[in-house]
C-alpha cells in the first residue's frame, strides 16, 4: 500500500527493497509514516533533515554467538541481538526477548517501536531491542544461568547505565534479569542500574513487575471515560498469561471488570465466572506450568486447544498481551461481531494492519501498544531514578506516578491526533505525538547519527 506522500513513500519502498525478509520491521515502519503525512506536509525541516530516513536505520545493531553447555553437558549455540535503534533523546531502552522465533526483524521491529514509545512516555530515554532465539521454556534453571552468562558476557560491552539499558520482555523475567546482573556485576566490578526489572533486594523498583499490565488499564480507563465508558460491569479477554496479561487482569478487575478468558501458545481458558490473577501467578510465575492446568484449580472452567480462538468469545473489551500479529483480520471480525467496545494492545504489535482497519472501521476504540504499553518502560524509567538517587519509592509513590504517566500519554495522543489527524484516532496520535519529540531533538543535535 502506497504512502500518500512521495518523500514517505520513496523511504518505505527502499526500505522494503533492502530489508525484503524483515517482514515484521517493514509492517511496523509502515504504520508509523501512514500517519506521519500531515506533520512532514506541515514542517519541511524533516525532509530538509531527512530525519525519517535517518530514523529508520538503527544507530548501531550488534550481532554477536551465544555459547552455552547443557545439562548433558552438549555445547549448544544461539544468536543474540541488541539493536541501539535511536539515542537522540536518551541512552538506550528497551527490553530483551529470549524465544526461539526471535530474528533480526523481530527485534527491529520491536527496537522501532521503542522510540516512539519511550519519547511518549516523557521520560529521557532513547529506543533500543535485543534479544536471543533461546527459549528458557524447558530449560532447567541451571541451562537458564549459563546461558544468561554467556549473553552477558558479550553484551556487557556495549551497555551501561548511561549508554544503554535493556529489561525484560517475553521470555525474560526476574530469573533472567537476576543471573544477567550478577553477571553484569562480576564483569564489570560495578553495582550499578544497568537493567530494569530487578529484583526488589538489588535496586529493582516497587510496582515494575505489575506496570506494564497496570499501565495498560489506567491507559484504557483514561480512553473509555473520554468515551463516557468505564471497565465496571464490562466481560474483558486478556491474551496471554505472562507479566502483562497477568497485571492487566488483577488492575482491569479492580476497575470492575471481569477477565473471562487468557491464554498461552497451546490454548486458552474461559471461565464466566471471572479469572482470579492470583490462579495464573501460581501456574505461571511459581509452577511455569501451561494454562490448561488452570482446569485443576477451577474445574468449571473450559479450555479449548490453540490460542487463537480466544478472539471469538464474546465480551466488551479486547486485550491482547501475548504477541505480535496475535490479532488477524479474521479475528478482529470476530471480536467486531461479538459488540466489542474497544481493543488495547498490551502487546507489541499484536493487531495486523487489516485488523487494526477492521477494528476502526467498525468504530471501536483502538489503542495501539506503543502508547497503552508505556506503562513497563516508563517504570524501567522509575526505576533508573532510583537508582540513580539511590533511594527506593513506596508502592504507591511509583503507582501513582505510573498511573499520572498513561493518563499523560493517552491526553498528548488525544491532543496530537486532533491537531493533525481525526479527532479520536489514538493510533495516530500516538506515532505523531512520539514523533514530533524525537524529531525535534534530533534536528537540534545536528546530523550526529
Ligand atoms: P511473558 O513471556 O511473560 O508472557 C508471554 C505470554 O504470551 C505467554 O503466556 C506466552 O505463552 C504468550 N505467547 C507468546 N508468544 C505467543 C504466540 N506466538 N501465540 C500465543 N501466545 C504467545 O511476556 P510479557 O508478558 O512480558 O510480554 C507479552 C507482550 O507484551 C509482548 O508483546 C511484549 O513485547 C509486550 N510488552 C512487555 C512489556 C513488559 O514489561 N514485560 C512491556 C511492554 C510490552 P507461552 O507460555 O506458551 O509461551
Ligand atoms: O516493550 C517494552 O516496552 C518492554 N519490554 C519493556 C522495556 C523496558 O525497558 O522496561
Amino acid at each position: 500500500m502506497a504512502i500518500n506522500n512521495a518523500y514517505l513513500n520513496g523511504i518505505y519502498e527502499e526500505l522494503a527493497a533492502r530489508y525484503a525478509e524483515q517482514t515484521e520491521f517493514l509492517e511496523a515502519v509502515h504504520e508509523v509514516l501512514e500517519t506521519l503525512v500531515p506533520v512532514v506536509e506541515a514542517d519541511p525541516r524533516y525532509e530538509q533533515q531527512n530525519i525519517i530516513g535517518r530514523m529508520v536505520e538503527p544507530e548501531r545493531t550488534i550481532l554477536f554467538r551465544v555459547p552455552w553447555v547443557d545439562d548433558a553437558g552438549k555445547v549448544q549455540v544461539n544468536r543474540g541481538y541488541r539493536v541501539q535503534f535511536n539515542s537522540a533523546i536518551g541512552p538506550y531502552k528497551g527490553g530483551l526477548r529470549f524465544r526461539n522465533n526471535v530474528n533480526l526483524s523481530i527485534i527491529k521491529f520491536l527496537g522501532f517501536e521503542q522510540i516512539f514509545k519511550n519519547a511518549l512516555t516523557t521520560l529521557p530515554m532513547g529506543g533500543g531491542k535485543g534479544g536471543s532465539d533461546f527459549d528458557p521454556k524447558g530449560k532447567s534453571d541451571a541451562e537458564v544461568m549459563r546461558f544468561c552468562q554467556s549473553f552477558m558476557t558479550e553484551l556487557v560491552k556495549h551497555i551501561g547505565p548511561d549508554t544503554d539499558v535493556p529489561a525484560g520482555d517475553i521470555g525474560v523475567g526476574a530469573r533472567e534479569i537476576g543471573y544477567m546482573f550478577g553477571q553484569y556485576k562480576r564483569l564489570t566490578n560495578s553495582f550499578t542500574g544497568v537493567l530494569t526489572g530487578k529484583g526488589l533486594t538489588y535496586g529493582g523498583s516497587l510496582a515494575r513487575t505489575q506496570a506494564t499490565g497496570f499501565g495498560l488499564c489506567y491507559f484504557a480507563n483514561a480512553y473509555l471515560k473520554a468515551n463516557g465508558q468505564s471497565f465496571e460491569g464490562k466481560t474483558v479477554i486478556v491474551s496471554g498469561s505472562g507479566n502483562v496479561a497477568t497485571y492487566a487482569n488483577q488492575k482491569a478487575t479492580q476497575l470492575g471488570g471481569k477477565v473471562i478468558a487468557m491464554s498461552d501458545s497451546n490454548g486458552y481458558i474461559v471461565d464466566e465466572n471471572g479469572i482470579d490473577f492470583k490462579v495464573i501467578q501460581v501456574i505461571k510465575e511459581q509452577k511455569r506450568a501451561r494454562i490448561k492446568t488452570y482446569l485443576d484449580y477451577v474445574p468449571t472452567a473450559k479450555y479449548v486447544e490453540g490460542c487463537k480462538g480466544i478472539w471469538t468469545v464474546k465480551a466488551d473489551i479486547a486485550m491482547p498481551c501475548a504477541t505480535q500479529n496475535e490479532i488477524d483480520e479474521e479475528s478482529a471480525k470476530a471480536i467486531v461481531a461479538n459488540g466489542a467496545i474497544g481493543v488495547f494492545e498490551g502487546a507489541n504489535m499484536p493487531c495486523t494492519p487489516e485488523a487494526i482497519a477492521v477494528i476502526k472501521g467498525a468504530g471501536l476504540l483502538y489503542s495501539p501498544g506503543k502508547a497503552s504499553n508505556a506503562g513497563g518502560v516508563a517504570t524501567s524509567g522509575l526505576e533508573m531514578s532510583q537508582n540513580s538517587e539511590r533511594l527506593s519509592w513506596t508502592f504507591d509513590e511509583v503507582d501513582s506516578k505510573l498511573k499520572g504517566i498513561m493518563e499523560t500519554i493517552y491526553a498528548d495522543c488525544a491532543a496530537a491526533a486532533e491537531k493533525y489527524a481525526t479527532a479520536g484516532d489514538i493510533q495516530a496520535g500516538a506515532n505523531i505525538a512520539g514523533f514530533l519529540k524525537v524529531a525535534e531533538a534530533m534536528l537540534a543535535q545536528g546530523v550526529c547519527y
